[in-house]
This record gives C-alpha cells, sequence and structure tokens, in this order.
C-alpha cells in the first residue's frame, strides 16, 4: 500500500463559539499553501524553522482581488516530527461559525482537499507513528466521558494494550517458526523436549489472551457508558429518583400515576464510571395506547440493562406479581429503592436476601447515598485502582476468534501425530493474523475505513 501523498485540511475544533478555531493541513503542499497564504513580517513559513510559529493574517485570491479573511497564528510542523509524521501546518484563527470555514475555503482554493473522517489519524498509523490500538486509544480518549475513561484511554495510547497484543503476537510467532522448523527434522529425530516447549508457549500465549478478554467489562463500561434502567410501578417515585441522581428537575413529577410515558435517557458520572441513566414509564396494563407504547419501551429498556434499579412504593405491601417480577431480575445486576419510608415501611430490605435493597425517602433526599453506593458496587469496576488498558468489542472478537483457532491447532498437536503438524502451523499463523489486525500489523483497507469513519472530520 502507498502512503498517500495528498495535502488535506480540515477544521480541527468543534463548531461553534469559542475564542480560537483551528484549521489543519498536513501533506507535501502545506508549507506551500501556508505560504501563498500567509501575510506577515519576516521569513515565509517555509522558511521558517521545524516548529516555528508566525503571527499575520490570512489572505484569499478567490474572486480576483486579494482580501484579508482573518488574522492567524501559523504553526509549521515539519515531517517526520509532527502528529501525521507528514509536514503540518495549523493555522490558529477566531472562533465562532465562519472564521474557520472562511480559511478553510480558502486553504483548499490553493490546493489542499478536504480531509475525510479521522484522516490525520489514518495517516499517522499509515506512517508509522501509532499502532492501531493507538489510534483508536485517540478516539476513545475524544469520546470519553469520564475522568477514569480518558485515564484508560491515555494508557491505551501510550501502548499499554499494544504491549500485551504485541506479547502475545510474538511468542505465538517463535512457537509457529518452530512448529514450522521441526517439520525438517527426519522422522525420530525431533528432540523429544521440542513439542512441549512449544506447547508450553501457545498455552502461555492463550492464558494471556484469556486475561485480555477479561478487561473487556470495564472496557464496554467505560465507553458506552453503563446502562442503568429505573423501572417500577406508577408513581413509585422513579422519576424522583432520577432527578435526585442527576442533581436538576429533568423529569416531570406529579402525584398522577402515569406521568412519565416515554423513556428519559441522561448521561452521568459515578465513581468515574460514565453511566446512561434512563427513567421508564409505570410498569401496569392499560387502556392508554400512548402509556402502552411507553411501558413497551420501558420493558426493552429492562432487557438490556447493565443494572436495574426497581423502585417500590415501600409504604404499602408488595403484592405476589410485584414480588416475582423482581424476584425474575438478576440479583447481582439489581438495587431495589424501598421508596416513601417518610409513610411508613411496609416492606423491609431483609426481606429481598442475596439483593442489594435500600430503604429511601426520595422526597427528602433520604437514602440517596446508599443508593449511588448500591449501584456503584455493581458497575464491578474497581475504582481505586487505576484504569489498565481495556479491550473493546472489536478486539473482543478477534481475541475470540485467535483462541478458538489457537485450541484448534493446540488439539491437532496434542494428538502426537506428526502429520498433523502442518495443519496445526497453518492455525497459529490463522491465529497470528487475526491478532494481527488488532495492533493494525496486518491490515486492508476495509479494516481501516470501519475504524475511522468513526472518527470526527479533522481528527
Ligand atoms: N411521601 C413521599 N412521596 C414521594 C416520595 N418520593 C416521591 N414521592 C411522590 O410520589 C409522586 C410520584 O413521584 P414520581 O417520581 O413522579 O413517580 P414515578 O414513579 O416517576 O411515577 P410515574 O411516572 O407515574 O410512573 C410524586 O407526588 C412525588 O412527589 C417519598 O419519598 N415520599
Ligand atoms: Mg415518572
Amino acid at each position: 500500500m502507498t502512503v498517500p501523498t495528498e495535502t488535506i485540511a480540515a477544521i480541527a475544533t468543534a463548531p461553534g463559539e469559542a475564542g480560537i478555531a483551528i484549521v489543519r493541513i498536513s501533506g507535501p503542499e502545506s508549507l506551500a499553501i501556508a505560504d501563498a497564504l500567509f501575510r506577515g513580517h519576516g521569513p515565509k513559513p517555509s522558511a521558517r524553522g521545524a516548529r516555528a510559529c508566525a503571527y499575520g493574517t490570512l489572505a484569499s485570491r478567490a474572486g480576483g482581488a486579494e482580501r484579508t479573511v482573518d488574522e492567524v497564528v501559523v504553526l509549521v510542523m515539519r515531517a517526520p516530527h509532527s502528529y501525521t509524521r507528514e509536514d503540518v501546518v495549523e493555522l490558529q484563527c477566531h472562533g465562532g461559525a465562519l472564521a474557520a470555514r472562511r480559511i478553510l475555503r480558502a486553504v483548499l482554493e490553493a490546493g489542499a482537499r478536504p480531509a475525510e473522517p479521522g484522516e490525520f489519524t489514518r495517516r499517522a498509523f499509515l506512517n508509522g507513528r501509532l499502532d492501531l490500538l493507538q489510534a483508536e486509544a485517540v478516539l476513545d480518549l475524544v469520546r470519553a466521558r469520564s475522568e477514569r475513561a480518558a485515564q484508560a484511554a491515555v494508557e491505551q495510547l501510550r501502548g499499554r494494550l499494544s504491549d500485551r497484543f504485541n506479547g502475545v503476537y510474538d511468542a505465538l510467532l517463535g512457537a509457529a517458526a518452530d512448529l514450522e522448523a521441526s517439520l525438517d527434522f527426519p522422522d525420530d529425530e525431533l528432540p523429544p523436549t521440542v513439542m512441549p516447549d512449544i506447547l508450553a508457549r501457545i498455552g502461555h500465549a492463550r492464558a494471556d489472551l484469556t486475561e485480555l478478554l477479561r478487561t473487556w467489562d470495564e472496557g464496554h463500561l467505560l465507553r458506552e457508558g453503563a446502562l442503568v434502567v429505573i423501572s417500577g410501578r406508577p408513581n413509585v417515585g422513579k422519576s424522583t429518583l432520577l432527578n435526585a441522581l442527576l442533581g436538576m428537575n429533568r423529569a416531570i413529577v406529579t402525584d398522577v400515576p402515569g406521568t412519565t410515558r416515554d423513556t428519559i435517557e441522561e448521561i452521568m458520572v459515578l465513581d468515574g464510571v460514565p453511566l446512561r441513566l434512563v427513567d421508564t414509564a409505570g410498569l401496569r396494563d392499560t387502556d392508554c395506547h400512548i402509556e402502552r407504547e411507553g411501558v413497551n419501551r420501558a420493558l426493552k429498556y429492562v432487557e438490556s440493562a447493565d443494572i436495574h434499579v426497581r423502585v417500590v412504593d415501600g409504604s404499602l405491601p408488595m403484592d405476589q406479581t410485584e414480588r416475582s417480577q423482581i424476584a425474575g431480575l438478576p440479583a447481582e445486576r439489581c438495587v431495589i429503592v424501598l421508596n416513601k419510608a417518610d409513610l411508613g415501611t411496609a416492606v423491609r430490605p431483609a426481606e429481598f436476601a442475596g439483593r442489594a435493597a435500600v430503604t429511601a425517602s426520595l422526597l427528602n433526599g433520604e437514602g440517596l447515598a446508599a443508593i449511588r453506593e448500591a449501584i456503584a458496587a455493581r458497575l464491578h469496576v474497581s475504582t481505586a485502582a487505576p484504569p489498565h488498558a481495556v479491550i473493546s468489542e472489536r478486539h473482543r472478537r478477534a481475541i475470540m476468534e485467535a483462541g478458538a483457532q489457537i485450541d484448534e491447532g493446540v488439539g491437532l498437536l496434542e494428538t502426537g501425530d506428526e502429520s498433523n503438524i502442518v495443519l496445526a502451523a497453518a492455525q497459529v499463523r490463522a491465529a497470528l493474523e487475526t491478532l494481527g489486525a488488532v495492533t493494525g500489523r496486518v491490515y486492508h483497507d476495509e479494516l481501516l475505513n470501519s475504524v475511522f469513519s468513526r472518527f470526527c472530520v479533522g481528527k
């Protein structure tokens, strides 16, 4: 694959009102474009040093007469000391809706083409500055919604996850090479220690992969956020709980059962873990088709919840239907809130053996801290330990596939039949191919497209 040589440009900052905005240019023509557009004292941008910075204005000659587009600060970063390892010019201009767009237009008229989503990072990858795991970490960092998620992304960006994958890859590569070399020995002359040694090394690599799989739970929580669904009968205080957890009056609270009809989803952070907190319509049979749709939506969310928060009016005796509904929720991922304790306590936490049950009076904010703690405890993230590099869904699938290929290979070797060695080696090679696609040692356009299309333009 040839490394692209077109010069690309994009606005690198978010749209909207802001102090400054940045237009980024990368590629062989970057400096020539900067020279053509920049007006300032002293040498042209291309005649300045490796990491130069200059103040001036940016001119456009579109439509004939030259006019000033904006004041700018030009940053010059010469290959290979730049994000993409190409010549990069960044133009800092005033923020706001238009300044950066006008500058980008002038840059495109001067010969650059608009960058595609993630194209700068894609070039950083193709030019060997980042591996694919690190490139993905850039996106995780941009998207991080909590301190802990950001820290995990930084660990990955610094290569922690790459090191672990590379360790497994190298071990398997050595084993595959030795397997293939063993084929050169004449029958019966293979030293007896060779095969057990190879099997042991493959076994270690396999165990490392299993270990990595365990980081998926936390990775999933940090990247996507844990889906925490508040459910229960009408009027028990679900919306009151949502508002209390968010610390704002997000949902309408009234004493009319059936107040909440649609699902209400908000993001919040609990102990460094992002949560998608969802308030739902009260669960009951109803003739109103609008409310029925709300109940259906509620049930859909309940199905896919990571954590269930089931709110109950604890001042009234609980009927059998509600008891059996609660019994149907997974104990280790469920928090029961016995609300309205100010009106009486007909239901007690002790009745829910093996489950987290909290008595609360949410009207007064009582029990809120205990509810937070109970939710956090069920996220299974040790917030005391710093986040380690955690795998994503793409990595998980590759590990499962590589694991199956390795198991297949090991199974063949364990038959002790020498005619199976070739097949076993092929399986280990296949596993290498699968793992290589995780770090990007092995890649194809489709893989890169699927990774980088998730990025924003300008990154
Ligand atoms: N006494 C008392 N009333 C409460 C408490 N928590 C909530 N309420 C009241 O109960 C009523 C229903 O509260 P909501 O939060 O709207 O209940 P909900 O479960 O969202 O109800 P639906 O949306 O209709 O399903 C409101 O009048 C609240 O003020 C509490 O701890 N004690
Ligand atoms: Mg409600």
